[in-house]
């Protein structure tokens, strides 16, 4: 019955290449920078209602020339960063890029990195699907 509603629905929507999204966004941003440099972390909660783990293989913005995924962590009391190949989001979990944590690393930013700015990006999964997201940049004095 639930699955004929949402094929209903879908089909009254007449949303045919809408696919449902694989991985559920919440709470995206990201760190606004002086205007004199061109890197930052993007942060969000990645959450997977599905049966299967979600696996990102590459991240894409046209206002970052290139992103990275990057896992944060402290070696003899300074903070490092080591590069991860894909991020996994497993089954019915969510995952949380956050400060000190993983991140998306925005590279070579082609937009100045000013608090409000939105930086458009495209998650590519292992599967071949894709999705869009949307990261705000947010001062230093509204980070918690
Ligand atoms: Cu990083």
């Amino acid at each position: 019955m639930k699955y004929c509603f949402l094929v209903c629905l879908w089909l009254l929507c007449g949303l045919a290449q809408a696919a449902e999204p694989l991985l559920q966004i919440n709470e995206a941003w990201g760190r606004a920078m002086p205007p004199t440099l061109k890197v930052t972390a993007l942060y969000m909660q990645l959450s997977n209602s599905s049966a299967e783990p979600v696996v990102i293989k590459q991240a894409n913005s046209s206002s970052c020339g290139m992103l990275q995924f990057h896992q944060s962590f402290e070696e003899e009391g300074i903070m490092r960063m080591r590069m991860l190949d894909n991020l996994t989001v497993p089954a019915q979990e969510t995952l949380s890029l956050q400060p000190n944590g993983i991140h998306i690393m925005c590279l070579n930013a082609t937009m100045p990195l000013t608090e409000g700015s939105v930086i458009e990006l495209t998650l590519q999964f292992v599967s071949g699907e894709s999705q869009g997201g949307s990261v705000l940049l947010l001062a230093p004095s509204a980070i918690k």
